[in-house]
């Protein structure tokens, strides 16, 4: 299965225009820092990060400063990048900064954001894929020791979606995206967010108190509530202008939300941007897609003239629905197959089609789209069911394998000249009533192997007495006892 982030748009999405790889299950990398680091030419490169990079390092006193060097994705996506200083038996007072690609350009800096130490949260790439930015780890008072830390980066993707008011309690708050921006823009507003947690998920909440960078200083709380509105946890540890986290939550199959209120600074300037990281990514709701061939031959073959039908569905797995900006695709391979009926679908291409869904997606329900595809030629190939939850930026691409197949009925005997089958291309779909071997090679074996499959479809089928098959691993064989009308 491919997960990919599609725009937000009505463009048809094809998979090999996309740009952006979700991963399935992200990856959690641990790494030792590599002094010397100490300047951002000297930066231990991180490359080009993919779920969870730690790395585990130390400030050795006078001088020490640890860079580390972060590659973009592009500029949807960005990181969070969390320091732990607890385990420390010296000194646990660092300052944790980020700058851009010129290594001088400081974009986002905290000392002290949370219990165990600093934290910098929902920051863009700065550039397209491998433009660099810059992470500084340092100790406040310069000079001191911190014995050891560890630096915990997630990458997530972003784009500052805007909170939609009234959102003022723990049951209305908007649904969450990725990251989400927002206003505290009068001494009594709330802004809530909700989210759909899977039993044992992981998560951890951030929110940046200046996401313009423009020196505002407006005091934030962030609350975790459960679904009755229950307060679970609350993070203000930063004072004006800093940010707030709450560590690693273990979560049931319930509705969570997460407030942001304001000590100070409400108004048109008393923004911020807040979003969770869940099991180390980005939170997306629970969903499936399910294309369905709904008429495959015999063996789920199909012949070239025919019509194959097929129902795309998407259904709801969460507990919250998902947001009107839904949309459920199709794309199939030129060579192999056209669209018969592509009616259901608001734009259609010649071999990719779009659905789009204007109401919400409620908890447990399904939308699919019917249509049918002319059988053009013989193939091996995939029909996929594309696109997805336009809300999240993100869809996944689902395939149907399916098999085309030549039906030939010129002969009574199918004759293996070879003691290797290799068929006409990569399958054989035959209707002949025997098989063996070529007459000069005897007690001969018959093997195919792959990618070739040898398909018999005839009321009997007979093999030469003494002929042996062998079918090697990935290869087919299929034969079947069904009457063939041949021209
Ligand atoms: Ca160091
Ligand atoms: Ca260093
Ligand atoms: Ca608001
Ligand atoms: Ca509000």
């Amino acid at each position: 299965m491919t997960i990919f982030l599609s725009p937000n748009s009505k463009a048809l999405i094809l998979p090999y225009c996309l740009t952006v790889l979700l991963l399935a299950s992200p990856l959690a990398l641990a790494l030792d820092e590599i002094e010397p680091n100490d300047t951002p030419a000297t930066a231990q490169d991180l490359g080009k990060p993919q779920g969870l990079t730690s790395v585990s390092g130390s400030i050795d006193g006078a001088g020490d400063i640890d860079f580390f060097k972060l590659d973009s994705i592009n500029t949807l996506w960005g990181f969070t990048a969390v320091l732990d200083t607890s385990a420390s038996s010296a000194g646990r007072d660092a300052t944790l900064s980020i700058y851009d690609a010129d290594g001088t350009t400081l974009l986002q800096q905290d000392q002290g954001g949370w219990e165990k130490g600093s934290v910098i949260t929902l920051q863009h790439f700065q550039g397209g894929s491998g433009t660099p930015v810059y992470i500084k780890v340092e100790a406040a008072t310069p000079g001191a020791t911190i014995s050891a830390y560890t630096l915990h980066i997630y990458v997530t993707s972003m784009g500052n979606h805007m909170e939609t008011e009234p959102n003022d309690t723990p049951q209305t708050g908007t649904i969450t995206r990725m990251s989400q921006f927002g206003i505290i823009d009068s001494d009594t507003d709330t802004d809530c967010f909700r989210l759909s947690g899977e039993e044992n998920d992981e998560l951890i909440l951030t929110l940046r108190a200046d996401p313009e960078n423009d020196g505002s200083t407006t005091d934030f709380v962030l609350s975790l509530y459960d679904a009755s509105g229950n307060l679970l946890v609350s993070a203000d540890h930063s004072g004006p202008g800093g940010n707030e986290y709450i560590d690693t939550i273990t979560l049931s199959r319930a509705i969570y939300s997460y407030c942001v209120t304001a000590r100070s600074g409400a108004g048109s300037t008393a923004t911020y941007s807040t979003g969770p990281i869940v099991n180390n990514s980005h939170y997306l709701p629970g969903f499936t897609q399910a294309p369905r061939w709904l008429n495959p031959g015999l063996g789920d073959i199909a012949t070239p003239g025919e019509t194959m039908e097929f129902r795309l569905a998407l259904t709801n797995t969460s507990l919250l629905p998902i947001p009107p900006q839904l949309r459920i695709g199709v794309y199939s391979i030129p060579a192999c197959l056209s669209f018969a009926d592509s009616s259901n679908f608001d734009d259609v291409a010649s071999n990719a089609a779009n659905k789009y869904f204007d109401t919400q997606l409620e908890p447990g329900s399904t939308y699919t789209v019917d249509f049918s595809l002319n059988v053009l030629s013989v193939c091996n190939e995939t029909m996929y069911q594309d696109g997805g939850l336009d809300y999240y930026s993100t869809g996944t691409a689902k395939p149907i394998p399916y098999l085309v197949a030549a039906n030939q009925c010129e002969s009574a005997v199918l004759q293996i000249a070879g003691p290797v089958y290799s068929g006409a291309g990569a399958t054989y779909y035959s209707s002949e009533t025997a098989i063996e071997t070529a007459p000069d090679a005897p007690l001969s074996k018959i093997t195919v192997e792959r990618p070739h499959a040898l398909i018999l479809e005839a009321p009997s089928i007979a093999i030469k007495d003494g002929d042996t098959f062998v079918v090697n691993r990935g290869a087919q064989l299929r034969v079947y006892g069904k009457a063939v009308t041949c021209p």
